[in-house]
């Protein structure tokens, strides 16, 4: 495929001429990320608290070039939206976050990309600061260090055996979100995902962050598309 970049001749702004499968990187009107506003954001009293039901799943990392993902398979489970079930796909992580909030960029954003029977997409967020360990983390530690340590050794695209994870952490926390309509926020740059952005910030050491983007080539270690303009969307906020 394409290799798309994140700065230089093959950053965000050229991402829509890289490929023919890859116009809506620069045509699409209803693009991601976008800034959250929280002043602007409407209530939307038939949202419903965000319902997933993760189990401990058996996972494998792969290094995307531009990201490193952990991918889970049919039974891993699912989050709800508008009373439909999505299956969790693949999570992977950004640094720095690519949404903001009131203009505040925050350290490291997670992407919980989930796919319904037809297709469609929803991805959960969450965002996190410096702080305290993140104890999800600490599951896939060995993991990224061996990944890290291949090198030249392993192809692109290889996945590792992880093992079973924990999902009890990604599965709380959503009392408070934010929902809006956008774009993968990555070439192809596909429309008709579904947004939810955890209200909650986290908290993970900036050494749990460095681990994470360390098995990326560095120009790769900052992978957050600038925001995209809004052009009259509404953000719904769910308060519980
Ligand atoms: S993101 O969550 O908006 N950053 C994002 C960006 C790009 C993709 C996924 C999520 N890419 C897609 C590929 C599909 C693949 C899917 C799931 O990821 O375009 O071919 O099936 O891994
Ligand atoms: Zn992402």
């Amino acid at each position: 495929g394409v290799r798309f970049g994140y700065s230089g001749k093959t950053g965000p702004k050229h991402w829509g001429s890289l490929s023919p499968n890859f116009t809506l990187c620069s045509k699409g009107i209803y693009q991601s990320p976008i800034d959250i506003v929280t002043d602007r954001a409407v209530h939307n009293q038939k949202m419903e608290p965000l319902e997933r039901d993760y189990t401990d799943a058996d996972v494998t990392m792969v290094d995307n070039v531009f990201n490193i993902a952990l991918r889970y398979n049919d039974t891993s489970g699912a989050v709800k939206v508008d009373g439909k079930r999505y299956k969790l796909k693949q999570l992977h992580w950004h640094s720095p976050s690519e949404h903001t909030i009131n203009g505040q960029r925050f350290a490291v954003e997670l992407h919980m990309v989930h796919f319904s029977d037809d297709g469609n997409v929803t991805v959960v967020s969450i965002l996190y600061r410096y702080g305290k360990a993140d104890p999800f983390l600490f599951q896939i530690d060995d993991t990224l260090a061996e990944l890290s340590a291949e090198g030249c050794k392993a192809e692109k695209g290889d996945p590792l055996p992880v093992g079973v994870v924990n999902m009890t952490e990604l599965r709380q926390g959503a009392h408070r979100y934010f929902r809006y309509f956008g774009s993968l926020t990555a070439p192809p740059c596909t429309e008709g995902v579904i947004w939810n952005i955890l209200g909650e910030i986290r908290e993970m050491t900036k050494e749990q962050a460095a681990a994470l983007m360390a098995p990326l080539e560095g120009s790769y270690r900052h992978n957050c598309r600038p925001l995209q303009p809004l052009n009259g969307r509404t953000v719904q906020l769910y308060t519980g």
